[in-house]
């Protein structure tokens, strides 16, 4: 088996993906390509993980970090959400597949009865408590709403309860947490899915080594829109 031991060149394909919901539903999509982790990185403390290919691995990162794995060529290619691409900047990155996992939207949310459309009409400066600043921030520029973005790095929900902000920018998927606290959408940012994404000079100069795992994901994702079995 590959030796894993830090440092050591590899020279297979370095994969970046983040614990959690992206890393569970990538795995069905490595698995139509014959990729499986050989460790599970909810049981192990390991970062580096072999998988039944010898030529790739995966290396397991903090979802907002991916961008960042694979433009610096840490990692060849990565799986990383809209928001993050979005939010990050997303430079030196090309992102050739849209796996169509973990999908949410980006959501402004308020207090259930807080008159939202009102406060805006009347022009009122909004506290907004978010951890996508530069999304949020262009968002209420190009509506011509003044706001004061308050950075928080979770639990954004909590934040208008508390009274730290009047509103909040962040993802929904069920809208369970919402509803558990008290919180209604009321307006759409982005529809967010996650992105194959490679470092943009490798896609140029080393495509013939990395064009048939993102082919093979590519396949993967098209078989899995169509309900096939894996
Ligand atoms: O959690 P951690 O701080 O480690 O990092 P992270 O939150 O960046 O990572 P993770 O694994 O939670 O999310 C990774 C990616 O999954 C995000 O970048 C999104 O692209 C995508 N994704 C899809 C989501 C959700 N759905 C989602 N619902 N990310 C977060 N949420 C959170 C949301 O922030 C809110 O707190 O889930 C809560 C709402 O969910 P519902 O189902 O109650 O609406
Ligand atoms: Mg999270």
């Amino acid at each position: 088996m590959t030796d894993l031991v830090p440092n050591t060149p590899f020279e297979g394909i370095t994969l970046a993906l983040s614990k959690g919901r992206i890393f569970g539903e990538t795995v069905p999509l490595l698995a139509r390509a014959g990729i499986s982790p050989l460790v599970d990185p909810d049981t192990s403390r390991q970062l580096i993980l072999p998988t039944t290919r010898a030529d790739v691995r995966l290396v397991i990162v903090r979802a907002s970090d991916v961008p960042t794995y694979v433009e610096r060529g840490a990692a060849d290619l990565g799986v990383a959400g809209l928001d993050v691409l979005l939010e990050h900047g997303g430079a030196g990155l090309h992102q050739p597949v849209d796996l169509c996992i973990a999908r949410c939207r980006l959501m402004v949310a308020v207090p259930q009865g807080f008159d939202y459309e009102g406060a805006i009409r009347r022009g009122a400066r909004l506290r907004v408590a978010t951890k996508y600043a530069a999304l949020a921030r262009a968002h209420f520029a190009a509506k011509g709403v003044h706001v004061d973005l308050i950075k928080l790095y979770g639990s954004m929900e909590l934040a208008p309860l508390t009274g730290l902000a009047d509103a909040i920018v962040d993802l929904v998927s069920s809208g369970n947490t919402l509803r558990a606290n008290h919180l209604v959408a009321v307006e759409p940012i982005a529809d967010i899915s996650s992105r194959l994404v490679v470092n943009g000079a490798a896609w140029k100069l080393q495509r013939a080594r990395l064009a048939p795992l993102v082919q093979i994901i590519e396949q993967g994702v098209i078989e899995a829109s169509k309900g096939e079995p894996s």
